[in-house]
C-alpha cells in the first residue's frame, strides 16, 4: 500500500541529490494558469456580472448578490451546533495567545551619534482571505487565516468562500459561523480563481468589494494558480500545494501513533504525502500492518487516503539511524514533521528546514491542525526551505525610518560620494554635496 526507499547501507548524497530520492507530489501551478488568466481578467473588466457568471457556471448556483447579508452570519452562528462552537471558540482562544505573542514592537537602532534607524511595523490596510469549499470546507483554516491578520492589526479583513448549491448559493455555514466567532462580518459567497481577482482587482457598485492588498488562505489548484497570476501585484502566503506530513521515528515510537498520523494527513487529498522516515525496519513493518485495520475504521478511503499513500508522493523511507533521517527531513523540508524518537526534544531542536514540527508522542499534527495555538497555513511542496507558516509577521511591513542630524550626515559624505563614483552616479553624491556648499562636479 505504501513504497519502500531504501536509502540504508551507501552514504547519502547532499542537498538537492538527496531531495531528489525523496517522493513528492507533481502540482503544476504554471499549466493551471492558462485558464485562470482569462477568468480574472474578465473579473477585472466586467466585476460583479462575471463574479455571478462563474458561480453559476462552477458552482451551479444562480446569485443575485455575492455579498453575503448580516443576519445569514447571524443565522450560521445561531445554528451552529453547541460542541462545535465551543471548540471554535477554544481553538480560537489558543491562536491568539500564540499570534498575541508575535507582535513585533518599533525598535530604534542609534548607528552613530546624531544618526538613527528605526523599524517600524505597519500592518496591510486590507486583507482578503480564502476558505475552499467542496471537499475541503475547514472552518478552522478561517481561524489559522483570521487570527494573525487580526492580530497584526489589519484593519480590513473580508473573506471569499465558494457558493454551496445545498445551502442556497451561501457560503457553508461553519465557514459563515467561524467568521461571526472571529468578528470578520465582510464576507462574499465567491470561489476559486475569481475569489482571487475580486479581492486583487476589487469590484464596483453595490455589491461591489473593494480591493485588498493582500490575498492568503489555502485553495485548489486554480486559487493557487490566480495568486501565482497576481504576484508582483498584491502580497499572497506561499502558495498552498497538497498537505504533507513527514515522521521521524526511531524504535522507541509506537506504531499506532505513526500509522493514525500518517493517515490523518492523507485523509485530505488524493495527492497528501505521507512519510516515515525510520531507522527501524521492525517499526516500518509493524506501521505497515496497522494501516490495515485502521483504514477499516476510518472514511475516506478509497477517494483520498489509498491513493495518497500508495501515490508516488508516499513512502517509508528507511535510513541507518536517526543522524541519518535528520538529513533526509532536512533535505524534504516537509510542511509537518513529527519526531517520534528517543529524546525527540533533542532531535527536534536540530530540524532546520519544515513549515512546523511536532514533538514526542504527544503533539501529533491534528493537534496542532485544530488545538495547538499554532498556524496550520504552512508552507508545502519543499518551501519550508524558504518560507514560513503564515503568522503576524506575514500582515506586517517594517519600514526603516531613517533621521540622521547635519552633523551625523556630514561626517559620512565623502563615503557616500565616494560609492556614488564608484557607481557612475554622480547626482548621488551631487544630493549630498548641495547639504554643504561643496561644488558639484562639471557646475
Ligand atoms: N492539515 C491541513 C489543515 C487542516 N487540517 C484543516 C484539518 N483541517 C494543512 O495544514
Ligand atoms: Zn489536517
Amino acid at each position: 500500500m505504501i513504497s519502500r526507499i531504501d536509502l540504508r547501507g551507501d552514504a547519502l548524497p547532499e542537498g538537492a541529490a538527496l531531495r531528489a530520492l525523496l517522493p513528492r507530489a507533481e502540482f503544476d501551478v504554471e499549466a493551471a494558469l492558462e485558464k485562470v488568466r482569462p477568468i480574472c481578467e474578465d473579473v477585472h473588466h466586467r466585476g460583479t456580472e462575471a463574479l455571478i457568471e462563474y458561480a453559476r457556471k462552477f458552482d451551479g448556483v444562480a446569485l443575485e448578490r455575492v455579498r453575503v447579508p448580516a443576519a445569514a452570519l447571524a443565522e450560521a452562528l445561531a445554528g451552529l451546533d453547541p460542541e462545535v462552537r465551543a471548540a471554535l471558540e477554544e481553538s480560537i482562544r489558543r491562536a491568539r495567545i500564540v499570534h498575541r505573542a508575535q507582535r513585533r514592537s518599533e525598535h530604534t537602532t542609534q548607528v552613530v551619534p546624531g544618526g538613527t534607524v528605526t523599524e517600524k511595523w505597519v500592518p496591510v490596510d486590507r486583507v482578503g482571505l480564502y476558505a475552499p469549499g467542496g471537499r475541503s470546507v475547514y472552518p478552522s483554516s478561517v481561524i489559522m487565516n483570521a487570527v494573525p491578520a487580526q492580530e497584526a492589526g489589519v484593519e480590513s479583513v473580508a473573506l471569499a468562500s465558494p457558493p454551496q448549491k445545498e445551502y442556497g448559493g451561501l457560503p457553508h455555514p461553519t465557514i459563515l459561523a467561524a467568521c461571526a466567532l472571529l468578528g470578520v462580518d465582510e464576507v462574499y459567497a465567491v470561489g476559486g480563481a475569481q475569489a482571487v481577482a475580486m479581492f486583487a482587482y476589487g469590484t464596483e457598485g453595490p455589491d461591489g468589494c473593494a480591493p485588498a492588498n493582500m490575498v492568503t488562505g489555502p485553495g485548489n489548484i486554480w486559487v493557487a494558480a490566480a495568486k501565482r497570476y497576481f504576484t508582483g501585484r498584491i502580497g499572497i502566503d506561499t502558495e498552498a500545494g497538497p498537505t504533507e506530513i513527514a515522521v521521524l521515528a526511531d524504535e522507541s515510537a509506537d506504531p499506532v501513533h505513526v500509522a493514525a498520523d500518517l493517515i490523518s494527513q492523507a485523509e485530505h487529498d488524493p495527492l497528501a504525502a505521507a512519510v516515515l522516515v525510520t531507522d527501524s525496519v521492525e517499526l516500518a513493518d509493524a506501521v505497515e500492518r496497522e494501516l490495515t485495520p485502521q483504514l477499516a475504521a476510518t472514511k475516506h478511503v478509497e477517494d483520498r487516503i489509498l491513493p495518497a499513500l500508495s501515490g508516488r508522493q508516499s513512502a517509508i523511507v528507511l535510513v541507518d539511524g536517526v543522524e541519518e533521517g535528520l538529513r533526509v527531513v532536512n533535505a524534504y523540508g516537509a510542511e509537518h514533521l513529527e519526531i517520534q524518537t528517543a529524546d525527540a526534544a533533542a532531535v527536534a531542536a536540530r530540524v532546520r528546514n519544515a513549515g512546523a514540527v511536532f514533538v514526542g508522542p504527544w503533539s501529533p499534527v491534528s493537534l496542532g491542525d485544530y488545538c495547538a495555538g499554532s498556524n496550520h497555513v504552512l508552507p508545502t511542496g519543499g518551501c519550508a526551505c524558504h518560507s514560513s507558516g503564515l503568522s503576524v509577521q506575514s500582515f506586517l511591513r517594517g519600514i526603516h525610518i531613517v533621521d540622521y542630524t547635519r552633523d551625523a550626515l556630514a561626517e559620512v559624505t565623502h563615503h557616500v560620494v565616494t560609492l556614488a563614483e564608484a557607481e557612475d552616479l554622480p547626482a548621488h553624491g551631487a544630493a549630498m554635496k548641495a547639504r554643504f556648499s561643496w561644488k558639484v562636479p562639471g557646475q
